[in-house]
């Protein structure tokens, strides 16, 4: 089989850090093709055939072309259904809906605020623009109803979908790494009993330890 490419920089992006935690859980073979973002490499031409917004990632399998890191984590978990963890994405179509529940659950009500929060909190100093006082005080207000809601429902369940490990949780991982690791307001999940047991064993993954490891090795020449 050959290795699919997934066209990413060398630094951590989150949406990158999502499409190699599915690949590895998948067990598929594949290379990161290097974007430079600080060089604007994702806004030339060539990448713009492949990734039309200028975003990283884009995927390739043969002459498939995808960009999206939801869409391409789903794609690759039917792909290669019986491979690797093969509950990663359900096995029946109430498990499907109830993974593309939560999925949506991280992208639509999760992600807004918490990547606001982050962007402020630990970006905006990086780059040397100013603190929004009312943004961070909204986003950490949204972000904690949303978490209330996760408190429950990990009540009930172990994983969000379910008692499988699936892609509803590993889409979550790598924006809830930067909250927990790169900002001071961890808090929002350490202090839920139910998210921070979630958050603990779905963190502790080879998989996802894997792609920290890859985030952490020196730069590629
Ligand atoms: N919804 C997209 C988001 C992609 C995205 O925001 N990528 C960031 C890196 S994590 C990026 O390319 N930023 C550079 C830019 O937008 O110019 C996905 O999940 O693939």
């Amino acid at each position: 089989m050959a290795s699919v490419k997934v066209y990413g920089p060398t630094l951590p992006s989150a949406s990158v850090s999502r499409v190699l935690a599915c690949l590895i859980e998948k067990d598929v073979e594949f290379q990161v093709i290097s974007v430079e973002l600080s060089k604007g490499q994702h806004k030339l031409p060539q990448h713009l055939k492949i990734q039309p917004f200028g975003q990283v990632p884009a995927f390739q399998d043969e002459d498939i072309i995808l960009f999206e890191s939801r869409a391409i984590c789903r794609y690759v978990s039917e792909k290669y259904q019986n491979q690797g963890n093969t509950a990663l994405f359900g096995t029946n179509p109430l498990t499907k809906a109830l993974i593309d529940q939560w999925l949506e659950a991280e992208g639509q009500n999760f992600n807004p605020p918490n990547s606001a929060l982050i962007f402020q909190l630990a970006f905006a100093p990086m780059m040397e623009l100013e603190q929004d006082p009312i943004v961070i005080k909204q986003s950490e207000k949204k972000l904690a109803k949303v978490l209330d809601v996760y408190e429950r429902r990990l009540e009930e369940s172990r994983y969000l979908a379910g008692e499988e490990f699936t892609l509803a949780d590993l889409s979550h991982l790598p924006m809830t790494q930067y909250l927990v690791n790169k900002t001071d307001r961890g808090e929002l999940i350490t202090s839920r009993k139910n998210v921070a047991r979630w958050w603990g064993e779905i963190s502790r993954r080879d998989s996802w330890k894997k792609v920290i490891e890859m985030q952490n090795a020196p730069p590629r020449a």
